[in-house]
């Protein structure tokens, strides 16, 4: 079953949006495998995001996500990376539309409050850099069979 990684930004977790976050990825029907609440470090935050190492706001990029807490989680389901960045709405919340995470509780695209792999290579990239072998969990859900 396909995988990716999403992570509650500092902001949506001094918002409080960190079990809204869950609930809605939960409803959806998707499997929580992983989660842990932690601080990056300034390498990891490096490597998170060395796709955008030339862009003009990768510094400040790195100092946000830095700055406080983040919610890192593991979710499971079918085409859950393309469902779940449907579901966090465009990067810039002026464009995402309502009903997205981004577009109810977004206002700048510097704090958009979630991040989610956008392709395979990156989920496989970003669970294997926020969680160990171990911290991923593998069990069902009495549900499935009323899912898919
Ligand atoms: P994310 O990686 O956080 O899930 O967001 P994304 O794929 O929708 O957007 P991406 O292009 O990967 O950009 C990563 C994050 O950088 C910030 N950003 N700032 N100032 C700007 O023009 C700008 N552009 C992007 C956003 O916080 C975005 O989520
Ligand atoms: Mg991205």
């Amino acid at each position: 079953m396909e995988k990716t990684f999403l992570m509650v930004k500092p902001d949506g977790v001094q918002r409080n949006l960190v079990g809204e976050m869950v609930s809605r990825f939960e409803r959806k029907g998707f499997k929580l495998v992983g989660a842990k609440l932690m601080q990056m470090s300034d390498d990891m935050a490096k490597t998170h995001y060395d796709e955008h190492q030339d862009k003009p706001f990768y510094g400040e990029l790195v100092e946000f996500i830095t700055s406080g807490p983040v919610f890192a989680m593991v979710w499971e389901g079918e085409n859950v990376i393309a469902i779940a960045r449907d579901m966090m709405g465009k990067t810039n919340p002026l464009e995402a539309a309502p009903g997205t995470i981004r577009g109810d509780y977004g206002m700048t695209v510097g704090k958009n409050i979630i991040h989610g792999s956008d392709s395979p290579e990156s989920a496989e990239k970003e669970i294997n850099l926020f969680f160990q072998d171990n911290e991923i969990k593998t069990y069902s859900k009495q549900d499935s069979e009323w899912i898919y």
